[in-house]
């Protein structure tokens, strides 16, 4: 029996010695000293040993248990240590790598207009307001004294949504919404995208964006008009800025003017930029006609207003000589970048 027991440590040891995961030892473990053990079915037998043999037996068996459990820890030390090595060897950070580049974003020439533009009319003490892109038929077209013939209002240049929506065609309707739903004064601008059924080509886009700005109150008038704008223009193109206005036709505001500003290029000189003209359109403005203002529910005897328009890609194209409108929409990187 003693034979048999240094006979299995020498097995045993050797197999310890072959392993190679933490789980392997675990099995030669339950396999030698286990319940169901190698070991433990040697040392059920020693019953039946003589009373002199018992003794001199157990010493041996303790000795053989004992070490199969140390070779078994002190080789899970061992593979321990390896795995942490390995473990260590494949973090090591090389430093010399060359590092991720993480580009930074920036506001797109649309959003940097719009941006610059609220700017200056909150400095003239206006607020923004917005709106629903999808409106009524009556905010974007009734409301603003649109006859009902009027060409903006065929199928082939608005985009309906139904008998009652349509996508906005200008930002007017945002101002409808303020009208009559809010008290007077008015002082707002009304920054946003807006939707007309065109074919994209150089100068036309389904989906633009207009700032328009509205003024109501008592005994507003169209010298206030002339002021905020010439002031808004020498802000945004530079002190030296002149502004013309050319009688114009809307039929949301009564007298109309188109708005025209020294060419901030030349600075009236002529050249390419403003066709030899010396001149550069840049808005639309008027006083706003007494229809809208009852259609919103002011009385047009006590109060009156002020109300303009303008294209935000038209003024980013002046601003920034950019000859295509389809580029600002492509949103090429090497496009957007320059601005
Ligand atoms: C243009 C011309 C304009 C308005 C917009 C307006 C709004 C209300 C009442 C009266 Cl609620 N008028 N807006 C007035 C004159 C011109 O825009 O050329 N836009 C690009």
């Amino acid at each position: 029996m003693q034979e048999k027991l240094l006979n299995l440590k020498d097995i045993a040891l050797g197999e310890i010695q072959d392993a190679s995961t933490i789980e392997e030892l675990e099995g030669l473990r339950v396999k030698y000293s286990g319940k169901k053990g190698q070991l433990t079915a040697i040392m059920k037998e020693m019953g039946k040993l003589s009373a002199e043999e018992r003794p001199v037996v157990g010493k041996v068996a303790n000795i053989v248990r004992e070490a199969i459990e140390g070779g078994i820890n002190t080789k899970k030390e061992e593979i321990k240590a390896i795995e942490k090595e390995k473990q260590l060897a494949s973090e090591v950070i090389d430093v010399t790598m060359p590092g991720k580049t993480f580009t930074v974003g920036k506001k797109h020439p649309i959003s940097q207009i719009i941006d610059e533009v609220s700017e200056i009319f909150m400095g003239l003490g206006f607020s923004i307001a917005e709106g629903p892109e999808v409106e009524t038929i009556e905010n974007n077209f009734d409301a603003l004294n649109a006859p009902k013939d009027h060409p903006s209002r065929d199928m082939s240049d608005t985009f309906y949504i139904n008998s009652e929506l349509l996508l906005r065609t200008q930002t007017s309707p945002v101002q409808v919404r303020t009208m009559k739903s809010q008290d007077l004064p008015i002082k707002v601008i009304s920054p946003g995208r807006c939707f007309r059924f065109d074919s994209p080509d150089a100068t036309h886009s389904p989906m633009f964006h207009q700032i328009e700005g509205l003024v109501v109150g008592k005994d507003v008038t169209m010298a206030q008009l002339k002021g905020t704008l010439d002031n808004f223009v020498k802000k945004l193109f530079g002190e030296e800025t002149k502004t013309k206005f050319r009688p114009h036709n809307f039929p949301f505001t009564e007298p109309s003017a188109e708005v025209d500003v020294t060419c901030f290029k030349c600075g009236g000189e002529g050249c390419a930029m403003c066709k030899q003209e010396g001149w550069i359109e840049i808005l639309g403005a008027g006083m706003v006609h007494p229809n809208v203002l009852r259609n919103c529910g002011i009385d047009p005897e006590v109060y009156s207003g002020f109300a303009f328009g303008m294209g935000v890609e038209r003024i980013g194209m002046l601003k920034y000589e950019i000859d295509d409108i389809r580029l600002l929409f492509e949103n090429d990187m090497r496009f957007l970048n320059q601005f």
